[in-house]
């Protein structure tokens, strides 16, 4: 296998598609060599195969707003790989959403989800609806339209979706009631991230930015080093962020930035609970403005408009926003500002020139697809509890969060240590999550 000659075929049938073609061009980079030492490989073109979704579901969403306005939409549902168990992952609902997005989305997830150690496959859905300045009525009506079609194609034992950016415990809510009406099917496994009254698993809200601090905690002890004082900037301020804002403050690091897309809020003396609470609110308004928490804490916060978290001086840097919004620009400044360490919380967060910069400047880096899968491994543990019609402390879920978190950190260490000691943890998740799957469809024939 060669990735050159891949990509060539890859690029010239789906033109355009940017974001898939970067994220299978950095996972087959750095599984290029291990892979040709497996001829059994080869031969049954595992590449070939996995770089494709196994099937995809597009549809016509349209639904009414509060003026009466009919609106039209596309749907999504890419269906990536179901080697390990059944598809697996979140919805997205975002004005830019594309298939190239979903099908990013969807490849990742595959990998992510089999670093997990727990039997899941890899999807993704979604849809081009934005939420922003939508009312709840609004949502609940575009949630149910949009179910309309999605109840065909998934189910407990089949694909199980999630929430992504857009999409939370309210949005999973309206989804959730919308699939038991049409389905008349009342398992509660065919969606996670539901509430805790209807099937839903405690610490499901705060797994992705609470995995993403675990792991963190363990690459920094790797290279002898500790969270506690050590100062974080966070982009974002979703619910991905606000978990790791709080699990950061808990583990007593210092919170001196989150952002949205109007700019940078920086707080000197670093995150309170206080705010970190609101941010919960400014989620749920669907106003997509971070200026508001300079608003309600004016003393305290100083809102930077058009400025990102990575202008602000840090030694920690967490991306949990959207893909692509570290570039190299931003790391150079994160370096010159004196920061070491980024683990990218969000789906490849991170541009390639920015991880190289990175990994040739001595700053540690690590992917989303080790970083946040605490996020999906959590969803995995609800598909237990529903399964077993069972229900754990957070006691319980947080402990398994936490082996589960060790264990990504390991197969990383086991398949990414460089001849120096160091980890490279790019090269280390994609080979362990490579591993994994490769060796799953080989056994199972050519299907
Ligand atoms: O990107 C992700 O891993 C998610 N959005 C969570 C997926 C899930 O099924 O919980």
């Amino acid at each position: 296998m060669k990735t050159s000659v891949i990509m060539t075929r890859l690029q010239a049938k789906y033109p355009g598609e940017k974001e898939y073609l970067q994220a299978v061009q950095e996972v087959l980079e750095s599984i290029e060599d291990v892979y040709n030492q497996h001829p059994e490989f080869e031969q049954a073109k595992i590449v070939e195969r996995i770089v494709e979704p196994d099937r995809m579901f597009t549809f016509r969403v349209t639904w009414v707003d509060d003026n009466g306005t009919v609106q039209t939409n596309t749907g999504y549902r890419v269906q990536f790989n179901s080697a390990i168990g059944p598809y697996k992952g979140g919805l997205r609902f975002h004005s830019a959403v594309t298939p190239s997005m979903l099908k990013f989305l969807g490849f990742e997830q595959t990998f992510k989800n089999a670093l997990t150690t727990l039997p899941m496959g890899g999807a993704k859905g979604g849809s081009d609806f934005s939420p922003k300045g939508r009312s709840d009525a609004e949502i609940m009506r575009f949630c149910q339209a949009f179910m309309l079609e999605l109840w065909q194609c998934i189910g407990p034992d089949q694909d199980i979706p999630a929430g992504d950016v857009g999409v939370g415990g309210r949005e999973i809510g309206y989804l959730n009631g919308m699939y038991q009406k049409l389905a008349r099917q009342y398992h509660t496994g065919v969606l996670t991230g539901k509430g805790e009254t209807w099937g839903g698993s405690i610490l499901r809200p705060e797994a992705t930015g609470f995995g993403a601090l675990y792991f963190t905690q363990h690459v920094l002890h790797k290279a002898g080093k500790d969270i506690a004082g050590q100062k974080v900037s966070v982009s974002g301020f979703g619910n991905v962020a606000w978990g790791a804002v709080k699990k950061a403050r808990q583990l007593g690091a210092v919170v001196v930035a989150v952002s949205g897309p109007d700019g940078v809020c920086h707080i000197k003396d670093g995150m309170t609970e206080e705010m970190n609470e609101y941010m919960l609110w400014m989620r749920s308004s669907n106003r997509d403005r971070v200026e508001d928490l300079a608003t309600k804490f004016p003393d305290k916060v100083e809102f930077i408009p058009g400025k990102k978290s990575w202008s602000i001086p840090c030694d920690i840097a967490l991306p949990c926003a959207f893909q692509n919004e570290l570039d190299e620009e931003d790391a150079k400044q994160l370096k010159a500002n004196g920061c070491w360490c980024c683990c990218e919380v969000s789906n490849m967060g991170c541009r390639p020139e920015a991880i190289h910069f990175f990994q040739s400047n001595g700053i540690i880096f690590a992917p989303g697809k080790a970083v946040n899968a605490g996020g999906v491994a959590t969803s995995g543990l609800e598909m237990t509890q529903n399964a077993g019609h069972i229900s754990w402390s957070a006691e319980e879920v947080d402990s398994k969060l936490h082996w589960i978190m060790k264990s990504i950190h390991e197969q990383c260490v086991k398949f990414g240590t460089r001849p120096d000691g160091t980890v490279d943890y790019v090269k280390g998740a994609n080979v362990a999550g490579f591993m994994k799957v490769a060796q799953a469809m080989l056994e199972q024939g050519i299907v």
